[in-house]
């Protein structure tokens, strides 16, 4: 599909730079702005609206990435270095604009110029579309990753859908969840570029044909079926204080053109138009992550898109340097970000040996030596499975070398464990029962050379439960990657007045090495700097509280309350329901039990996330947040000191907005539910103090901030092993534990569904009846460990000094030491270097 371009024909041209077009002094940049209103946009300043404003200074950044993009797209072909890959079905970016002038050293100047003209550049900033193109923490990862990889100047580069709707607009209604959806790119998208010169054709369907080729050996080849083509569009992704911009490459699916006069020939018309938008249906929505990922064949289409696409993508970069095959494992690492994108062990298989003729066992190997996958779910019923029928119908020869591969892989169990045959169903690839399906996790395991959790516990559960077969077989595969964050957003951007803070102390190669954060720990007794620092969390706090009054109209002091956030996806596991009984707690503790408590500790209790579309039960608990909301806010005895608000649309500018704000982290899951969490790392990096379980990488962050500075609770994920066990009986807590009965019983007698009053018995039902992420159980500890967050919050110092110990202690958890770890471990690439032919700005700090 590749069309030729100029520089195939004609030598390269030099990049030259045109200080005129690109350059980044104040009357140039101006200059830009300008030129971009009138000859992008059509418009002069006295005729632009603020939309405009945003488009102009968007062309005006973009134009200052493309000479160092193509620098580093250039120094990648010439040094031809190893390269590695990240598939992924999410990347949940955020905004690019912010962090796009903060990596040029530019916003500073945009915001100074901008101001001359009357405009602020935080409402401009506003207005650009925050992309969804993910639901949650796994999507959000794969974002950070891309940052860390081109700040650590490592030639990376991320693969995925460009969906034309992303994950659904939350709103509520009457306190009841309500989708819509995200139109994402309705006005247009500066940050992308298309490139159909590189578009690729993918097939479904059809069928295998076996043919003699000429040096007599039999070949299999796929055949007929439906055509489509993948469109790539790039969007640049630049590291800080690096001339380095990578580049993150979505694919959006169109009909084929002779598909499209083959249909349109036939006369019919209508059907033509049909199956051309089918075709175009595979980029259109990203699927919300479901409680029960149920084989959506649309899904199954999707994954197979982008990754035939990718992989197709990356042989012909391959290609470039090198005529065989051979050495592409030591030139090319491809990350498989869960299973999503596992089907690449089958199509890598079919590319070699279909169109590449390798032997089985040299495409193997090779195949293995590429790959590696990283798995993000301990919930058995996450992990994906399709059915075989699907499979034959869609992808009728990856069935096939799915089968091969099943074959030898179970001839090579039985010499591991002859005579085991119950280990071999448990471990094959192909799930046998009333339909046949595969498991595509163990398609993942046995294709790849890595296997990784993403944090310790994590990892040591993969290779205890979920997938315990494989790490008696095959140890070395198996392997820890804690997750991180980025530093660049997750702190630098979202906090400009934490940052200035740890700039004046400790200046600030933090950005890039946040290790540094350690040499805060002294001034956590320093009364000066903690209160420096609280300073900084209230006028964040103030900021949100603004926020909260004008568009929600509820008033929360700042000053006096705290500022206590569970902000995530809605789901069982992570027991937002058990912080519900607290609040409700704390609210019959004011109303009923001591009115005039003079040690209740005001707060103000924030909920966010969104509830997967078909997830009955958490759209209920958001049902049920909202009326224990409004009653409390409503009720003038809460008035300064309870108040309570469910976030709606929690996405990426909120959490941006809302955790420099925090000052109680809420990281409450079951332990052994939660894979790792990273929304915990970025509370923690902002000075909010954690509320959690022994899960995921509280367990690491507490080791790093010491026990002292965290609030512990619940049990272990021994310990939830055993009680189920035991044969668990929520009642027995419910009645032992009074606090939790009188809420429970409050919200049964619907008191706070004063117009319904059995709305919500089936939430009390599930307590009583199932409760099967164990919330009875941990309720009295968890409100102890509330009672122990008040008394720490009612001494201003004290509290004072366990932030300061948690902002000092979040070093661990920068991206850049997980991608550190993946790029010496898994991957085995090194940085690049990049020389750039523009001047670099000198980092400066930036404004508010
Ligand atoms: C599957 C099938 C059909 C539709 C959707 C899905 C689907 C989509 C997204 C399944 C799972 C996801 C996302 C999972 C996820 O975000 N996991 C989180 O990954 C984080 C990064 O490693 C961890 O920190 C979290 O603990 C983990 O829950």
């Amino acid at each position: 599909m590749t069309s030729p371009t100029l520089s195939s024909t004609s030598p390269r041209p030099e990049i030259v730079v045109e200080d005129d077009r690109t350059g980044m002094s104040p009357e140039s940049l101006e200059r830009a702005v300008l030129d971009h209103l009138r000859f992008t946009r059509s418009k002069v300043l006295e005729t632009a609206t603020s939309l405009d404003v945003y488009f102009a200074l968007a062309y005006t950044v973009r134009d200052r990435l493309m000479e160092r993009w193509m620098a580093t797209k250039r120094a990648y072909q010439d040094q031809n270095p190893k390269r590695v890959y990240y598939l992924s079905a999410e990347f949940l970016m955020g905004r690019f604009m912010h962090s796009n002038l903060l990596n040029l050293g530019l916003y500073d100047f945009a915001a100074e110029q901008l101001r001359r003209y009357d405009l602020e550049l935080s409402e401009v900033l506003e207005h650009e579309t925050d992309p969804g193109l993910g639901n949650g923490g796994l999507g959000r990862l794969a974002a950070c990753f891309l940052d860390s990889m081109a700040t650590l100047g490592l030639p990376g580069y991320g693969y995925g859908i460009r969906y034309e709707f992303g994950i659904f607009r939350q709103e509520l209604s009457d306190g009841c969840q309500v989708e819509q959806p995200d139109a994402w790119l309705r006005h247009g998208n500066p940050w992308e570029i298309r490139r159909p010169e590189h578009s690729v054709e993918v097939r479904f369907g059809g069928r295998v044909e076996q043919t003699h080729a000429d040096d007599g050996n039999l070949r299999w080849q796929w055949v007929d079926g439906q055509r489509i083509v993948g469109v790539p569009y790039d969007y640049p992704v630049a590291g800080y204080g690096t001339p380095h911009v990578n580049t993150l490459r979505l694919w959006r699916a169109r009909a084929s053109e002779d598909f499209d006069l083959a249909v349109f020939n036939d006369g019919d018309y209508r059907r033509a138009v049909e199956q051309k938008a089918l075709s175009e249906s595979i980029s259109k929505v990203l699927y919300p992550k479901d409680e029960s990922p149920a084989g959506k064949e649309l899904r199954l289409k999707q994954q197979y898109f982008f990754v035939a696409c990718s992989i197709h993508d990356i042989l012909r970069r391959y290609f470039h340097g090198h005529p065989r095959l051979d050495a592409l494992a030591g030139k090319v690492a491809i990350q498989l970000n869960d299973t999503h994108p596992a089907i690449a062990v089958a199509e890598m298989m079919r590319v070699l040996l279909d169109d590449h003729h390798l032997e089985w066992e040299e495409a193997w190997s090779i195949t293995q030596g590429t790959l590696a996958y990283t798995n993000h779910t301990l919930l058995p019923e996450a992990l994906e499975r399709w059915p075989v029928d699907l499979f034959a119908r869609l992808l009728p020869r990856h069935l096939q070398i799915i089968f091969e591969i099943n074959h030898r892989f179970l001839r090579q169990v039985h010499v591991f464990a002859p005579g085991d045959d119950a280990r071999k169903r448990r471990m094959s690839l192909i799930e046998e029962g009333p339909t046949q399906q595969i498991r595509m996790a163990h398609l993942a395991v046995v294709g790849c050379h890595s296997v990784n959790g993403v944090a310790e516990l994590h990892s040591e559960l993969v290779k205890r439960d979920v997938l315990r077969d494989f790490a008696e077989m095959f140890p070395e595969r198996f392997n820890n990657k804690t997750n991180g964050v980025t530093p660049r957003r997750w702190l630098m951007q979202c906090n400009p007045r934490l940052s200035a803070l740890i700039d004046e102390r400790i200046g600030r190669a933090w950005v890039t090495d946040l290790s540094q954060l350690s040499r805060l720990r002294p001034l956590a007794e320093d009364p000066s700097f903690c209160e420096a620092v609280m300073q900084v969390k209230r006028a964040n706090k103030r900021v949100v509280a603004d926020t909260v009054r004008r568009r929600f109209g509820l008033h929360v002091d700042p000053d006096r309350m705290l500022f206590d956030v569970q902000v995530k996806r809605i789901h069982e596991y992570k027991r937002q329901l058990m912080n519900c009984l607290h609040l409700v707690a704390q609210y019959r503790r004011l109303k009923f039990a001591h009115p005039d408590d003079d040690v209740f500790v005001p707060r103000f209790v924030v909920f966010g996330g969104k509830a997967a579309p078909g997830y009955a039960q958490a759209k209920k608990q958001i049902k049920l947040i909202n009326d224990v909301a409004t009653i409390i806010n409503q009720d003038p005895q809460c008035q300064g000191k309870l108040a309570a608000l469910f976030w709606p649309n929690y996405n990426v500018s909120q959490a941006e907005h809302l955790i420099p704000a925090t000052d109680l982290s809420e990281q409450i899951s079951m332990a052994g539910k939660e894979a790792s969490g990273t929304g915990n790392m970025k509370f923690q990096m902002n000075g909010a103090l954690t509320i959690g379980t022994l899960d995921g990488a509280n367990i690491e962050i507490r080791e790093e901030v010491g026990a002292d500075n965290f609030f512990l609770f619940g049990l272990h994920a021994d310990a939830v092993r055993g009680q189920k066990a035991a044969g668990y009986d929520p009642n027995r807590f419910i009645d032992e534990t009074e606090e939790l009965r009188a809420a429970v019983e409050l919200i049964e007698e619907g008191f706070f569904s004063p117009e319904h009053r059995d709305l919500h018995r089936e939430v009390v039902d599930y307590l009583r009846l199932r409760d099967p992420y164990l919330i009875c159980a941990d309720y009295a500890d968890y409100a102890r460990a509330q009672r122990e967050v008040d008394d720490a919050y009612r001494d201003a110092s004290r509290w004072g000094r366990m932030v300061v110990h948690n902002i000092a202690s979040s070093g661990k958890f920068s991206s850049d030491r997980t991608i550190a770890q993946y790029a010496r471990d898994i991957w085995d690439v090194t940085p690049v270097p990049v020389e750039s032919l523009v001047e670099p700005m000198p980092p400066r700090r930036e404004g508010s």
